[in-house]
């Protein structure tokens, strides 16, 4: 029986995604003097901040050119930079139809978590004014491994006193669908089928995103 729906919070609440890379794109000319290229948008959604930045150095070979404390100063200085781009965000910039689907899945007594990746959800969230929304919010400084692990997901779950197998997460990146998967949660993606063919549901855009819709793809998934 589903309990439980936990929501991952860029690229499903708001499309935060587009600034995350922007930022990413700033940095990485600024400091390597390289271009990352649009391909690289996909990959990064949904990991964290270090793992972001290791992806894009991997693929220039220069891992081994920065020391861990070097690392971190680049994600500050990344983050620094992101702080800016998401200084106006407002309730208009969530995604359609998220709106009515917090207050029917609240409406209908389910609980409502959030799984994001980002050390900026809070501040997000509190600017989407959406903060009040959630009944346990997941801190992505505490997990250990970031998403594809389950660690996130089995988190939120842990903080509704929900068993894993009772909740819906939903996702828009690769990684986001895979770590609802390894924490043995009913995945539903938001995006390109082909990309999440991972998820049990996957629908286009999160005006299709409802709870009808979920809840009988839920259903189908049992027969
Ligand atoms: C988001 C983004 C990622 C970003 C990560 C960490 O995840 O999709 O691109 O790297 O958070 O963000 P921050 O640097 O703000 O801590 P999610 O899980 O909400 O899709
Ligand atoms: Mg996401």
């Amino acid at each position: 029986m589903i309990k439980a729906f936990i929501f991952d919070l860029d690229g499903v609440i708001t499309d935060t995604a587009h600034l995350h890379f922007k930022a990413w794109k700033w940095l990485a000319s600024e400091k390597f003097g390289i271009v990352i290229d649009e391909n690289m948008h996909e990959q990064l959604k949904g990991l964290s901040r270090m793992d972001s930045l290791e992806k894009i150095l991997a693929i220039h070979h220069l891992n081994q050119k920065y020391t861990v404390k070097e690392k971190v100063e680049l994600t500050t200085t990344k983050n620094l930079y992101y702080r800016k781009l998401i200084s106006d965000i407002t309730p208009r910039d969530i995604l359609p139809g998220i709106v009515e689907l917090l207050e029917e899945i609240k409406g209908s007594s389910y609980k409502l978590a959030l799984a994001s990746a980002s050390k900026n959800a809070i501040a997000i969230l509190k600017s989407l004014d959406l903060f009040q929304s959630f009944d346990f919010i997941a801190d992505a400084a505490i997990v250990k491994k970031g998403k594809p692990a389950p660690d996130i997901y089995l988190l939120a779950a842990k903080g509704l006193s929900v068993a894993p197998e009772n909740c819906i997460g939903i996702e828009d990146a690769v990684s986001g669908i895979q770590s609802i998967k390894h924490a043995h949660m009913f995945a539903v993606g938001v995006g390109d089928k082909r990309l999440l063919h991972e998820a049990d549901y996957v629908v286009s855009k999160t005006e299709a995103l409802t709870l009808p819709n979920m809840m009988q793809a839920w259903n189908n998934s049992l027969v």
